[in-house]
């Protein structure tokens, strides 16, 4: 495999102006300025993250160093790197199952495992994207528990689970406070809360709230983390894939509250579902170029993936064409479970579409992480 010779040098490419307006919260009524409570690599990374699609996109694979298929927590493995030679750039976690205090999260990875790979990823000079799955507050079902309405509603201020809430946000703080290097280095993380809210597959989605209190969430959680020291954070709005910028955006919390936009999509197994998912991509990936650069945003595919990868090809001649044409920063696929048959989304030695991402990380414009030096700088 030739190893390929691509940096990102952030001094050299444009940086594009980031303005972030401080604005009052409804709910707390406190001021908060994001970019005046970030530390210096946080900064730097959203300027970084801004300049990445002049020459590329990088690669992100959920769980990706945790376990993979046949394996689970060995130590400086992954499947993209067997396959590849190469870490993803981008490694994505959830930390559903904090709020309870649980020493594992949901999909069973150890918190302290989560947190070391978190520091290797950036040590690697790669970033780390954190997702949410939590419990539902009012019911003490999972994130799936849809079953009552007004969950958001008992969680803000004046709500019965109001101080429950608050105590689940107390924990997400001390984790993100948490992630440090040996010498006590802040790691800068992109966080991706309260996703696909635009479905209504989760307690926070869209039949189960009203769009003001899906925004006075997203405010909340925002201002509680920045009011209690997280410093660290970059914020990415993330819906499903919707047909139209006016739902995508209807619970949109603000410029000041978002760093990234982007979007989740998976194609469907039906035999159509390339073509529908082709479709898809296209429609949103234009409006969210167009979106980026009215708000400033940095855009990118949160979670996409083929289950199972039964298409041989489907990097190359899927997804590599779709994604191309647009200013992305990154994409990411989701987890290959260890303890699931047949759901994973990035292949491993031997799996069918192997020699077809190799072709797909050989492309100049894949960055996979060493490829992406100075992203903190
Ligand atoms: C889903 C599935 C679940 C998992 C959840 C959170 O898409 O992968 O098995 O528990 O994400 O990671």
């Amino acid at each position: 495999m030739v190893e390929k010779i691509r940096n990102i040098a952030a001094g050299a490419l444009l940086i594009a102006g980031i303005v972030s307006c401080g604005a009052a919260n409804k709910v707390t009524g406190k001021v908060v300025k994001p970019s005046q409570k970030r530390t210096v690599e946080t900064q730097n990374l959203l300027k970084n993250l801004q300049n990445i699609p002049a020459k590329g996109f990088m690669f992100g694979h959920q769980d990706d160093t945790a376990y993979g298929i046949g394996w689970d927590g060995d130590s400086d493995r992954s499947d993209v790197k067997s396959v590849c030679g190469d870490y993803p750039a981008v490694c994505g976690w959830d930390l559903g199952h904090i709020e309870l205090g649980d020493d594992k999260n949901l999909d069973k990875i150890p918190f302290d495992r989560i947190r070391k790979d978190i520091v290797a990823q950036y040590l690697r000079g790669g970033l780390n994207t954190v997702s949410w799955h939590l419990n539902n507050p009012l019911t003490g079902g999972d994130a799936w528990d849809v079953k009552t309405d007004g969950v958001v509603k008992s969680i803000l201020p004046g709500g019965s689970k109001h101080e429950l809430f608050l105590s689940w946000l107390n924990k997400l703080t001390v984790f993100f406070k948490s992630l440090k290097t040996a010498d006590g280095k802040s790691i800068p993380v992109l966080f991706r809360p309260w996703h696909e809210h635009t479905g209504s597959w989760f307690w926070w989605g869209k039949s189960h709230c009203t769009p003001q209190e899906y925004k006075d969430l997203w405010k909340m959680t925002h201002d509680y983390l920045t009011s209690h020291g997280v410093t660290n954070l970059l914020y990415a709005y993330s819906p499903g894939s919707e047909k139209t910028v006016d739902e995508y955006m209807e619970r949109y919390p603000g410029d000041s509250y978002v760093d990234l936009l982007g979007f989740d999509c998976y194609p469907s197994v039906k035999p159509e579902g390339t073509e529908e998912y082709k479709t898809l991509m296209n429609t949103v990936l234009t409006y969210l170029t167009k979106l980026g650069k009215e708000h400033h945003k940095v855009i990118a595919v949160t979670e996409t993936g083929l289950e199972a990868l039964p298409i041989a090809n489907w990097w190359m001649d899927v997804l590599f064409p779709v994604i191309d044409k647009y200013p992305i920063s990154y994409v990411l696929v989701w987890r290959n479970a260890h303890d699931k048959q047949n759901h994973f989304y990035a292949p491993y030695p031997g799996q069918a579409s192997a020699p077809n991402f190799v072709e797909f990380y050989n492309q100049p414009k894949t960055f996979f992480c060493k490829d992406v030096k100075n992203l903190y700088k």
